[in-house]
């Protein structure tokens, strides 16, 4: 009979192992690998900034839209009108817990409609610095930049409201998150 299969040619070639085991792992070299931080926020705030506006936009709501919580919210009061009438608008904005590569901004909500324009600019010039994104808000609306921007701060400008569920003119944010550049 033949019995070649079973026998181990060379057994020694298994020994040596290619992969270097894990001993190297408490280096930095494992840090360094790990890609680059994800966006984080730190805190938010809503603006509806003076004089035109009296820094009321519902404030006490303000963490909902970052809570990781889909259900909760923050909402702002309701207009008469999408374009307000007596303001240029009203906005929310983040702080990241470190300056960090944005490239896009995801906005779950219960909205439809109005405008909503995307700056990496301090929450005290809400309009100030160039429009990296903009459009109408839906369920889900993904705001991508044309590049990805190293941002202290995300700032969400409202120029025309979009309508909740009830026909009112008024912004609804149940989660603001921060997508970083896509990895590889
Ligand atoms: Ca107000
Ligand atoms: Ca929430």
């Amino acid at each position: 009979m033949i019995d070649v299969v079973e026998t181990p040619a060379e057994p020694e070639a298994e020994a040596p192992a290619e992969e270097a085991p894990a001993e190297g792992a408490e280096g930095g070299s494992a840090e360094a690998e790990a890609g680059p931080v994800p966006p984080q926020i730190a805190s938010a705030q809503q603006l509806d900034p003076p004089p035109t506006g009296d820094n009321n936009e519902h404030p006490e709501a303000v963490p909902l839209a970052h809570d990781g919580d889909p259900s909760t919210f923050w909402y702002t009061r309701w207009y008469a009108s999408p374009d307000y009438g007596m303001k240029p608008g009203v906005g929310y904005a983040v702080t990241l817990a470190q300056p960090t590569a944005v490239a896009s901004v995801t906005l779950q909500t219960s909205v439809n409609g109005g405008v909503v324009e995307v700056r990496a600019t301090d929450p005290s010039t809400p309009t100030e610095g160039p429009v990296l994104a903009s459009g109408p808000l839906g369920p889900e609306t993904v705001l991508t930049f044309p590049e990805p921007v190293e941002a202290a701060h995300i700032v969400l400008w409202f120029p025309q409201l979009p309508q909740d569920s009830d026909g009112r003119n008024r912004v609804v944010l149940n989660e603001v998150v921060l997508n970083g550049p896509a990895a590889g």
